[in-house]
């Protein structure tokens, strides 16, 4: 095995150096490597002081999450950190880079902080679900005072080396290594004295947390993580350190074993398993990426080139007229105007921004960029068109993307004389905002042009998730039955404000029926009316309302009104009316629908549908659809996605009601034959 540390002797000082790859996660066998080491030491009479560092980019990334399912074991972290601070020489720690969660616990446990410019820390454990675990909320109250703790506890941003030592975190920031170890040495030899930051004192009083916290706690909408934090930080004020310690332990496993973590534990894994792509290796060789163009200044356009200027890639937009040009160009200066105005970006940044991005009403000015990705109007004719003069004017090598979300890849790549170079980003909108990038794979794809997409995802801040070419792929795919449920359920006898409560109250920002009067009902619409007989569901309501003007929010009538220009709809008697007459034209029967039911049949078609798509080799995994809902469809991440809620409620029952709706409601309730398999293992 790995030596998980590497120690030596530099003078008065026994070095300890965590090299545990790839992030020096604190699991088992290093915290008893670093207790061990710290016992050499503190036995050994030539070493006055220890010092605990980490290599590479990081000090540690904290607790080992992939431990937290598999039973603890000893020495805990408390343990160790316990031991760091009973000894009797001190230990001075060199944060040379990342020191999130328990490797900033583990600092905590120290008597003194140097950090290398490059430092990073953070609580990261409210994005799990989870307050600090190993001291955190106690020791750095004593620190810097609860309420600015408070922030770094609740909102899991890291804060850099500068703001650390302005905060009052840190003794000093140093050049490198090299300095650190001498001026230790020096304090050191002048007869350091130990100062563990346990038997500070917090300053300031607790009526000033209280006032930090009431923002924290309105926004929370009653996440544990958050009521607990804000009772942890309160204890370091009143209680005896041990016994919060104590408290803040138990807190700490109770939270982790509650859904709500567990969901989150799962996206954090699924997200970083979405980049695995089993037939492109991790070292495949990248295509450049240093300048791209964009065709179309339309909505998705300027969101998409915003995506490149963020990353400092230049970009270039072009568009046939060059009023529309400018128009898309305003928008985007405006866009940075706002988020400097805001504060969001600084005044510079916003103009360097801007910058990157050009225009020209000329196709020929992408002839030589890295990239070119399309997003003009969804036809195919129009496609075609603009993918043939791609071919005949971009230099080779360049990839040709589409941002389609309705169109078939492996069609529009037929333009070309390159269909390798082809590839989909589907972006979701607002572009610039989104976090998902569906990179679709066409039949003839090539691997390195899919491996370079997926690394560009995530240098303009994406999270990509590869999917193949099918109809919606594969996140508008699931959710468009999802939708098509909720629209039977309506013409059985459920409203739309029932049903959108349903999903509220589940977690959902917004039910489906809103997000599509906030989308416009007229571009479902007419999506639907080009496909015509190929939609499996008439959306007949929908259409009814699309057809009479109620086209959502914009003309203040869809499936809610919208009085004066209000942003939450209110329920529509004339609504009510029109679904009672479809439900009387199909000969439907309506009756009383349970929430129980609404939830399980909207749900269960997304998952049953997810399925489906692995089934068929559309999308690798059922953690990645989870990734798409929790990063494109704004789904809670304390659900952990839908794939993984099925998996939470069992999946026995999951399909032993799939089956029964296929018997009971109609044909496009087919179970998924891997769905079924997966029961069956899971029940086994
Ligand atoms: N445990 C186990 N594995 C981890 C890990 C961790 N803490 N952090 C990262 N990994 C794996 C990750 O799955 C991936 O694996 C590889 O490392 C590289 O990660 C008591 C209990 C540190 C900023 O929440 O935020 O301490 O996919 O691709 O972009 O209070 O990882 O290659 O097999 O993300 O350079 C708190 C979570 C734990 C940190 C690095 N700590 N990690 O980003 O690389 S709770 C966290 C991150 C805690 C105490 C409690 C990031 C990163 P693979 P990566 P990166």
């Amino acid at each position: 095995m790995e030596n998980l540390i590497d120690t030596q002797t530099r003078g008065p000082l026994g070095i300890i150096r965590m090299q545990r790859a790839p992030v020096n996660a604190l699991g088992h066998a290093l915290r008893g490597a670093i207790s061990e080491a710290h016992r050499g030491f503190e036995a050994d009479p030539a070493i006055r002081a220890t010092v605990l560092t980490g290599n590479g980019k990081f000090f540690s990334a904290g607790a080992d999450i992939t431990e937290f399912d598999t039973g603890r074991k000893k020495p805990y972290l408390t343990d160790l950190i316990a031991r760091l601070e009973e000894g009797t020489k001190p230990v001075v720690v060199i944060i040379n880079g990342i020191a999130y969660g328990g490797g900033f616990e583990l600092a905590l446990g120290c008597d003194y902080i140097y950090l290398l410019p490059q430092a990073r820390l953070a609580f990261p454990e409210i994005n799990l679900g989870n307050i600090p675990g190993a001291g955190g909320t106690q020791k750095l109250p004593r620190l810097i005072g609860g309420p600015k703790a408070l922030d770094i506890i609740l909102t899991g941003t890291p804060i850099d080396a500068s703001r650390a030592l302005e905060l009052g975190i840190a003794e000093t920031i140093v050049s490198d290594e090299e300095e650190a170890l001498a001026r230790i040495t020096q304090t050191v030899e002048a007869g350091l004295p130990r100062r563990p930051v346990r038997d500070l004192t917090v300053p300031g009083s607790a009526d000033e947390l209280e006032t930090a916290a009431e923002p924290h706690l309105r926004r929370s909408r009653g996440a544990m993580a958050v009521l607990k934090g804000v009772e942890a930080v309160r204890m370091s004020y009143s209680a005896p350190i041990d016994e919060a310690l104590a408290w803040e332990r138990d807190t700490f496993h109770e939270l982790n074993a509650s859904s709500e973590a567990r969901a989150q534990r799962h996206i954090f894994f699924a997200e970083r398993s979405a980049r695995k792509i089993a037939d492109v290796p991790a070292d495949t060789p990248l295509r450049p990426m240093e300048s791209a163009g964009i065709i179309g200044a339309g909505t998705m356009g300027t969101g998409i080139a915003m995506c490149f200027a963020n990353a400092g890639i230049p970009v270039r937009v072009i568009e046939q007229e060059q009023e529309r040009l400018d128009h898309g160009l305003a928008r985007i200066r405006q866009t940075y105007e706002t988020m400097r105005d805001r504060g969001r970006i600084s005044a510079e940044e916003a103009q360097a921004r801007a910058g990157l991005v050009t225009g020209s009403v000329d196709l020929a000015a992408v002839a030589n960029a890295d990239i070119v990705v399309e997003a003009v109007f969804e036809a195919m004719d129009v496609k075609h068109e603009v993918f043939a003069k791609l071919d005949a004017v971009c230099k080779p090598g360049a990839i040709l993307a589409t941002n389609t979300s309705t169109l078939d890849i492996d069609k529009i790549a037929e333009a070309t004389s390159r269909p390798r170079d082809v590839i989909g980003l589907h972006f979701f909108s607002p572009a610039h905002i989104m976090k998902l990038v569906e990179v679709v794979r066409a039949r003839k794809t090539a691997k390195d042009v899919i491996a370079t997409s997926m690394a560009l995802g995530q240098r303009i801040g994406k999270i990509p998730v590869l999917v193949g070419v099918c109809d919606g792929f594969a996140g508008n795919r699931m959710f468009i039955n999802f939708n098509r449920e909720a629209q039977i359920l309506i013409e059985e006898g459920a409203l739309p404000w029932q049903v959108d409560k349903v999903f509220t109250d589940w977690g959902l920002a917004m039910g489906p029926l809103s997000v599509m009067d906030l989308a416009g009902l007229d571009v479902g619409y007419r999506i639907r009316q080009a496909r015509g007989s190929q939609t499996p569901y008439p959306f007949t309501t929908a259409d009814r309302l699309a057809e009479s003007g109620r086209y959502g929010q914009k003309t203040g009538r869809g499936w809610y009104l919208y009085p004066e220009g209000a942003r939450r709809g209110v329920p529509d008697p004339e609504v009510e009316k029109l679904i009672e007459d479809v439900s009387r034209e199909k000969g439907i029967r309506r009756r009383p629908v349970t929430d129980e039911e609404i939830l399980r049949r909207c749900l269960w078609q997304l998952v049953n549908t997810g399925y489906q798509i692995v089934e068929e080799g559309i999308a690798q995994r059922t953690g990645d659809l989870d990734v798409i809902f929790v990063n494109g469809y704004g789904w809670p991440r304390t659900r952990g996605g839908p794939m993984f809620y099925a998996r939470e409620t069992g999946l026995a029952q999951v399909a032993a009601d799939v089956t029964r709706f296929h018997e009971e409601i109609g044909p496009h309730w087919k179970p998924s034959a891997l769905l079924l398999e997966e029961a069956k293992a899971a029940g086994a």
